[in-house]
């Protein structure tokens, strides 16, 4: 499988991760959207969007919600990282679904704080999303397991999808706008420094 798209984006690298824990030998073609990559991009994406997750035999996925089902379903034994059924499953994708969309919001607060010209900046806007991006991390700290449960996890032996959105989102924000952690989250940044313990996490952390 090859998987298109750089660590730096959240839904590529949760992508990634998820390949890597799930034992998966996947090729990376590390594409930039926002560069000249961007006609190579859109030949395998009609909305020229990563991740991209091409499978061996051509089929073309898009979305990383719907990317990572597909590996959940086709995981091997054990190796599922959101629960098959239930009230743990709706809980994970509750979970994963906040660390998804923190990091939406902290993506655009991206595109609209460091790529838009500082003449065009929105102020009120940015406040809102800042807004956004904190409710959201609050929520992920309220929520992350303190290290009693599970050895610190959310999944039986180790990281679930929703502890590895957190962690993603987190670290994306630090990464591109380290201020808005500034309120504080200790038990999220206590999950990301257990995080940083596991290789697949660690070797995919994108560089500042
Ligand atoms: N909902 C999508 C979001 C994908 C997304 O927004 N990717 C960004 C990179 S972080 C992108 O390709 N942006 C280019 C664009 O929207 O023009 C997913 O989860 O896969």
């Amino acid at each position: 499988m090859i998987l298109y798209g750089r660590n730096l984006s959240p839904f590529t690298r949760r992508v990634a991760i998820w390949c890597a824990l799930q034992g998966r030998d996947i090729e990376r073609r590390e594409l930039m959207v926002a560069g000249p990559d961007f006609e190579e991009i859109k030949a395998n994406n009609p909305v020229a969007r990563v991740p991209i997750l091409v499978l061996d035999d051509g089929t073309r996925l898009i979305e990383s919600f719907a990317i990572c089902d597909y590996l959940d379903e086709t995981a091997p034994n054990g190796t599922r990282l959101v629960p098959e059924r239930g009230a743990a499953r709706l809980a994970c994708l509750q979970r994963l679904a906040v660390g998804q969309s923190t990091a939406e919001k902290a993506v655009a607060m991206v595109y609209e704080r460091n790529r838009r010209p500082e003449e065009l900046h929105w102020r009120d806007w940015q406040a809102r999303v800042a807004g956004q991006i904190q409710g959201g991390l609050a929520e992920l700290d309220r929520a992350a397991p303190g290290p009693e449960a599970n050895r610190g996890w959310s999944g039986e032996d180790g990281p679930d999808g929703g502890d590895i959105a957190a962690i993603i989102a987190y670290q994306f924000v630090e990464t591109t706008n380290p201020w808005l952690l500034e309120p504080g989250y200790p038990r999220l940044a206590a999950l990301v420094e257990r995080g940083m313990e596991i290789e697949a996490i660690a070797a995919t952390k994108p560089a500042a």
